[in-house]
């Protein structure tokens, strides 16, 4: 695929043929239409697109797959459009296909615990109909009204609960997949053995849509433990400190550092929770009050305190955004680094899984911020990728955390699914890299 523009004859015909399959409404191209699916939530990711087609069910998917594999124009899937990495917004003339309508939404099977939702649904409503039956969904997020299934497989998402019930990836029992020629592969009966060859539904979680259009999937759900949830926001000198605190009872186990704590408070107009001032703060949410070793305070509506920072960030400025990981003996050490970076640093995340959100205002340019913060990440043995993917912006570092074995591996796997390169090619495995 080159990134040459498109010919205004196959643009045309492009979209009469998308125009037929989905029908006319449902394929945008005017400038003020299509500006929301071409720039990411942040603003700093921003394309072009012949065409914003919104496909109704699972066959008009495969059908406009296959129009444009016909065509030879590439597609870039897009859920929710809350990625942080510029992965879902076309980057060279890519038709934007969005997966929203696909809003399948099947009764819970209480004899399973399992659901099958179409790509479309977001995570707030696959919450609430989990919870209308009974069970909840394993995983939770602040974007979670507009995030979707789609995406949140698609990028192997990770937020708030992986600590109790893993990643996106441990709740995929199976997934239906539009391949790149317009085929289909469905695996949804939740069967929880299948020693059958290769589990082909893995392959596409995680993959960034350069493997395939994932339009639903069977998803494992957690029978509801009802009583109250407890959640505790702790002063700390060092964020190791609150990894006293895992246990079975543990939902959930954040971190975030003073400068966040002020930045957000300001943002909702609240007062500091803790008055006091600490480094770092913990934030944990649990099914039995959690004894804690520090200046605490208690309360549900401590979470906004965690969940808003990213929003209150973006009202800011737009920082360098970087997700990473370290190993947890390395935790401290690491932030204090990126803490003393250029800039204003702003660091939060995950604290369970050394999950890092470190964000940078008033630094210096992206790359070479980016090489500091990536240096640090090496030296610890952490990986550059936590759990928001590479998308376009971590293309240049997947060498760090991928063998030159593994992304042979991972090249040739591209191939192999996607021979001509026509879905997301911009993302994760660029052809000259
Ligand atoms: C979160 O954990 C999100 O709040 C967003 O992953 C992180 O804004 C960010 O950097
Ligand atoms: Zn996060």
């Amino acid at each position: 695929m080159t990134s040459d523009p498109i010919d205004p004859a196959v643009t045309a015909r492009l979209r009469t043929e998308l125009a037929r399959l989905v029908g006319a409404r449902h394929v945008l191209t005017e400038t003020d239409m299509v500006a929301g699916y071409v720039t990411d939530w942040t603003g700093t990711w921003t394309g072009w697109t012949p065409a914003v087609v919104r496909p109704g069910s699972v066959a008009e998917v495969q059908q406009v797959v296959a129009l444009c594999a016909e065509v030879g124009v590439p597609i870039v899937s897009q859920g929710g459009n809350t990625g942080l990495v510029g992965g879902s917004v076309p980057h060279q003339g890519e038709v934007l296909l969005s997966l929203r309508r696909l809003s399948r939404l099947d009764p819970v099977d209480p004899l399973s615990g399992q659901v099958t939702a179409g790509a479309g649904v977001t995570i707030g409503a696959l919450q609430n109909h989990a919870r209308s039956a009974g069970f909840e969904y394993g995983v939770d997020l602040a974007s979670r009204e507009s995030a979707t299934v789609g995406g949140t497989i698609a990028t192997n998402a990770g937020g708030t609960a992986v600590i109790a019930h893993g990643d996106t990836r441990r709740q995929v029992l199976g997934l239906e997949v539009v391949l790149a020629d317009g085929s289909l592969v469905s695996r949804l009966s939740g069967i929880q053995k299948d020693g059958a060859g290769f589990d082909l539904s893995q392959y596409f979680i995680g993959s960034e849509g350069t493997l395939g259009v994932i339009t639903a999937a069977r998803l494992r759900l957690i029978p509801l433990t009802g009583g109250e949830r407890h959640v505790v926001l702790a002063g700390v000198d060092r964020p190791s400190q609150g990894l006293n605190l895992r246990g079975s009872q543990v939902t959930a186990l954040e971190f975030l550092s003073h400068r966040c704590l002020t930045a957000v408070s300001d943002h909702l107009g609240r007062r500091r929770p803790i008055p006091t001032e600490h480094p770092y703060y913990v934030l944990t949410e649990a099914n039995r009050l959690p004894e804690v070793d520090a200046p605490a305070v208690v309360g549900p509506g401590l979470w906004a305190f965690r969940e808003a920072i990213t929003e209150a960030l973006s009202r800011r400025g737009r920082p360098h955004k970087f997700d990473v990981a370290v190993p947890l003996e390395h935790l401290d050490e690491f932030v204090g680094q990126v803490e003393r970076l250029d800039g204003e640093v702003f660091v939060f995340g995950h604290l369970g899984e050394g999950n890092c959100h470190v964000n940078i205002l008033g630094s210096s340019d992206y790359a070479t911020v980016a090489e500091e913060v990536m240096g640090l990440v090496v030296g610890h043995g952490g990986t550059v990728a936590g759990e928001h993917g590479i998308g376009v912006a971590k293309r240049r570092w997947l060498h760090l955390s991928a063998s030159p074995a593994e992304l042979t591996m991972m090249r040739r796997i591209k191939e192999a699914f996607d021979p001509h390169r026509t879905l997301n090619p911009a993302v994760l495995l660029a052809p000259e890299e």
